[in-house]
């Protein structure tokens, strides 16, 4: 509040992680901030999507663990077809345990995330080891790490205090950690990356907690980019829709910057 908003320009120049540098100046070549979501089920339908988005969009997010014909191969052609079409890879994996098993969870086992995924995120409730594990993977393989200092969901037991832990362990990690994932709130670090998701441009909440908030809301409350989900695929065209939110998002960014 008060204080002037960092612009992407000024993030870029401060990034000390390659991944944040790619997905700051993806960003700006492409003049979107729009991160489309795709829990929808099949690896093969985040495949088609991703092709008919890909130019609106900076970053792909997928649950890998929950898409039923999922295979190490998928994933490599979803990261070629991001090379392809200039985006970034984020699985969302929320990792929630102690270093030496995130580093087992990130490396390893069937999905091999780090291989394929530029930017997964972490649960800071284990204490800073989990980081440290995941940055021995991740560091390697230049990705980064967003840390969850907020979720959208109803009755989150993410406070202020704890919130305030994420934005210090950010920084003291902020080789490999490049940012949040939170609402927005403007007293995060100022260099680091506000990633957030619970946006839609109709829906309030959807019957299990989810609570959404409006892209410009977001953006006006401090966030670089926004997550959607349901608002992208679960429209009738996934590619108007995205159309729609990429203006929209990139219209409040620049509206914020002069403002
Ligand atoms: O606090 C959060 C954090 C995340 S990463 N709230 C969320 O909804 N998410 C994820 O964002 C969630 O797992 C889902 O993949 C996406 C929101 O999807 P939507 O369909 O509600 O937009």
């Amino acid at each position: 509040m008060g204080m002037s908003r960092v612009s992407y320009e000024e993030k870029l120049k401060h990034a000390k992680n390659p991944t944040a540098q790619r997905l700051l100046l993806c960003m700006l070549e492409k003049q979107t901030n729009l991160c489309a979501s795709l829990d929808v089920g099949k690896i093969s339908e985040v495949l088609s999507i991703s092709e008919q988005i890909g130019s609106d969009v900076c970053m792909v997010k997928i649950h890998a663990d929950a898409l039923s014909d999922v295979s190490i191969d998928a994933l490599l052609t979803l990261q070629e077809l991001s090379e392809k079409n200039n985006f970034l890879i984020f699985e969302d994996r929320k990792f929630a345990d102690i270093g030496s098993t995130v580093r087992m969870q990130y490396a390893e086992g069937p999905y091999r995330i780090v291989e394929w995924s530029d930017i997964t995120n972490a649960h800071i409730l284990p204490g800073p080891g989990i980081i440290e594990g995941l940055s021995e993977v991740g560091m390697p393989h230049h990705r980064g790490l967003l840390l969850l200092a907020e979720m959208s969901s109803h009755g989150a037991l993410m406070d202020e205090q704890y919130r305030k832990t994420a934005y210090e362990w950010a920084e003291k990690y902020s080789e490999f950690v490049i940012g949040f994932i939170g609402k927005g709130r403007t007293e995060a670090p100022q260099y680091l990356i506000m990633c957030t998701p619970g946006i839609h441009l109709e829906a309030l909440s959807d019957g299990l907690g989810q609570q959404y908030q409006s892209p410009i809301d977001a953006i006006a409350a401090g966030t670089d980019v926004i997550i959607v989900g349901r608002g992208i695929y679960g429209s009738g065209s996934a590619q108007t829709a995205s159309r729609h939110y990429r203006e929209i998002g990139w219209d409040a960014y620049t509206q914020a910057m002069r403002g």
